[in-house]
């Protein structure tokens, strides 16, 4: 896979996606689109690998979509754009496996928008997060009038997107945009820890919750709860479910084999 704008390292289990366009804050043009969905479906593909890290070159982590490519799209480019960026936001999303968003910086727009279609969010003390876009004549469009509001609320997703206003690593996480706020130098170590320590637990246990938890924010209690016997059930035909609690009953370490 001939990567130019993304870079894909693997640790182990985990492997680490780093966007990188640094020069122009690694804002999200097309071709960057296109890569990170090859890589995308390259680590749904790869057993070896069991959760990943998402997280931007240089100062930024996305500062949006590349402005200077949209500025001259007619309406069918933009839609266009819009519906390539929807594909590999909503396939993150979907990715059976775990990702942490290591959010290193600026978070804005269509850096925002990945970063909440990932699982988890971590960010560092210098992050910032913001959907400016009205400010640019134009919606959040990779997602973020929709994801937003499920992260933080109605009201707060409303303030943020109608005044563009860019906020701080603490007031995120005081929103509950962000799981942690965490010193810039262990950042990447921090996510890449958090990645570890999943990626010692039953894959398909964690793989199960994700879909579990995804798909209960999407629906009514009842069919949650119905969701949720249907996976729990499922993890009885699993050879790590029977690893698990016979290394439990034996009080030895268990081994799971992601079978
Ligand atoms: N696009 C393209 N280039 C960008 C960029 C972006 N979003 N953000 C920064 N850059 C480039 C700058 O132009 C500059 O390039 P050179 O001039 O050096 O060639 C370089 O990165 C460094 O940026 P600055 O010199 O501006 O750096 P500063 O530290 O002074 O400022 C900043 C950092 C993040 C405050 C500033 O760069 C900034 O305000 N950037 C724009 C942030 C922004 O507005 N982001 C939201 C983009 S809109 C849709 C699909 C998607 C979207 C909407 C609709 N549909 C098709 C429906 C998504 C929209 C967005 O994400």
């Amino acid at each position: 896979m001939e990567l130019k704008n993304v870079i894909l390292e693997k640790d182990g289990k985990i492997a680490i996606v780093t966007i990188n366009r640094p020069n122009a804050l690694n804002a999200l043009n097309s071709e960057t689109l296109k890569e990170l969905d090859l890589v995308v479906d390259n680590l749904e593909k790869d057993d070896e690998v069991l959760a990943v890290v998402l997280t931007g070159a240089g100062k930024a982590f996305v500062a949006g979509a590349d402005i200077t490519e949209m500025k001259d799209l007619n309406t069918i480019e933009g839609r266009n754009f819009g519906i390539l960026g929807n594909k590999v936001f909503r396939k993150l999303e979907t990715l059976e496996k775990p990702v942490i968003a290591a959010v290193n910086g600026f978070a804005l727009g269509g850096g925002c928008e990945i970063s909440m279609a990932c699982d988890i969010r971590l960010a560092s003390v210098k992050a910032k997060f913001g959907q400016p876009e009205v400010g640019l004549g134009i919606t959040p469009g990779f997602g973020g009038t929709q994801r937003l509001a499920r992260h933080v609320g109605m009201g707060m997703a409303k303030q943020l997107i109608y005044t563009g206003d860019i906020i701080n690593a603490e007031e995120a996480l005081r929103i509950g945009l962000v799981n942690k706020v965490i010193e810039p130098e262990k950042l990447l170590d921090e996510a890449k820890e958090m990645a570890k320590k999943i990626s010692a637990n039953a894959p398909i246990a964690v793989k199960l919750c994700k879909a579990a938890i995804n798909k209960g924010m999407q629906c009514d209690i009842d069919t949650g709860i119905s969701y949720e016997a249907e996976v729990f059930g499922a993890c009885f035909a699993t050879e790590d479910q029977k690893e698990g609690m016979t290394a439990f009953v034996e009080k030895r370490d268990k081994c799971f084999k992601n079978r």
